[in-house]
């Protein structure tokens, strides 16, 4: 545990050992202020004076809505096909205290990871599968207004999913979270040939950056669409995520920028590199 000039340092793994919270909750306080924090070498670091307060409420308070525990009953309701119900759950989160954004972070986007991993697995039924996938794009449809930041936009980002990868959900999912976080998104939804990644990078308004999403493996797909982009503008930052690409060194061959998976981690590693326009060709950002 280092130590700056107020006392001890603690990391949030600590911190929600400490307290009896889940990482993700305490992250979520972090982020949304409600738990003071500084970062150090990359890494959010919370002083052991600041939790002597009653800042962080303990997950069975209402405030808190603990959202992990929601998580069975949410994919229980969306692979039944019950829109009503699977709302009834984010209302009733919502009415807990919980933000718009949480629901995404940690309801909508680990239900549908189980979702994929019982279908993978055996577990669930294509058919179920494709009823949770309906259902999700209209939850996330219906909590879209709820994400809009009033203030300033910090820019444009264009968002896709990568030519032949139909996987819509994941971006329109990422561009909710982005426009939660202060951006404007061009969502261009499954499929996107590499031609139109070039041509709105070229011709949107303050574009800041690409993201562009590989649920399925799609090397060549993603080299072509890279390449497009860096021929209009070689300096733009490109980002490139999700199932289909394995790791760091694996995103970094195929030219992205920096790699994240986590859905907040995605979020840094965007306000990162929109954040040092001016950087060096070898620069990475994860
Ligand atoms: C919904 C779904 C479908 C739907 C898609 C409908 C739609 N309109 O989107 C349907 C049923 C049609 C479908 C089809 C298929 N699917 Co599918 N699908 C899923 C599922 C269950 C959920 C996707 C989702 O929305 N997740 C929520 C998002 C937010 O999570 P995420 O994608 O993991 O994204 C996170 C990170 O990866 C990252 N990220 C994602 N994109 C980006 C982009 C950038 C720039 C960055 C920085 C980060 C980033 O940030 C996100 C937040 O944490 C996933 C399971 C899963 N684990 O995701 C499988 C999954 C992606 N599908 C899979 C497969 C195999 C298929 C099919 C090939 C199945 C088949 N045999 O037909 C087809 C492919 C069709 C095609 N050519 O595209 C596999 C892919 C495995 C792989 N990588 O090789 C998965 C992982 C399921 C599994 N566990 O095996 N699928």
């Amino acid at each position: 545990m280092p130590l700056d000039d107020q006392g001890i340092l603690l990391s949030l793994n600590e911190v929600a050992e400490r307290r009896g919270l889940h990482y993700m909750t305490v992250y979520r306080h972090v982020r949304t202020g409600r738990l003071p924090a500084i970062k150090q070498n990359g890494e959010w670091k919370v002083r052991e004076s600041d939790l002597e307060g009653p800042t962080t409420p303990s997950t069975a308070t209402p405030g808190n809505a603990d959202l992990g525990s929601r998580i069975p009953a949410f994919i229980d309701r969306l692979t039944a096909g019950d829109e009503p119900g699977c709302w009834a759950i984010l209302e009733n989160c919502l009415s807990a205290g919980a933000e718009a954004p949480a629901l995404l972070h940690e309801l909508i986007v680990p239900a549908m990871a189980l979702v994929g991993d019982r279908w993978s697995t055996g577990d669930l039924k294509i058919v179920s599968e494709h009823t949770a996938t309906t259902i999700a794009h209209r939850l996330v449809a219906r909590l879209g207004p709820m994400m809009r930041n009033k203030g300033r936009s910090r820019g444009t980002i264009v968002l896709g999913a990568v030519a032949g990868d139909t996987h819509a959900l994941p971006v329109a999912i990422l561009a909710d979270i982005l426009r939660s976080n202060g951006f404007s998104v061009i969502d261009l939804g499954g499929n996107t040939p590499a031609e139109s990644f070039a041509e709105l990078a070229q011709s949107s308004d303050q574009c800041r950056a690409v993201g562009i999403s590989a649920s399925i493996p799609a090397d060549d797909e993603l080299r072509e669409a890279v390449a497009a982009i860096q021929a209009v503008d070689p300096v733009l930052p490109i980002l490139l995520g999700g199932r289909g690409i394995r790791d760091a060194d694996h995103a970094h061959a195929l030219g992205s920028d920096g790699y994240a998976t986590g859905s907040y981690e995605v979020v840094e590693l965007f306000e990162r590199c929109i954040a040092d326009p001016a950087k060096p060709a070898s620069a990475t950002y994860d």
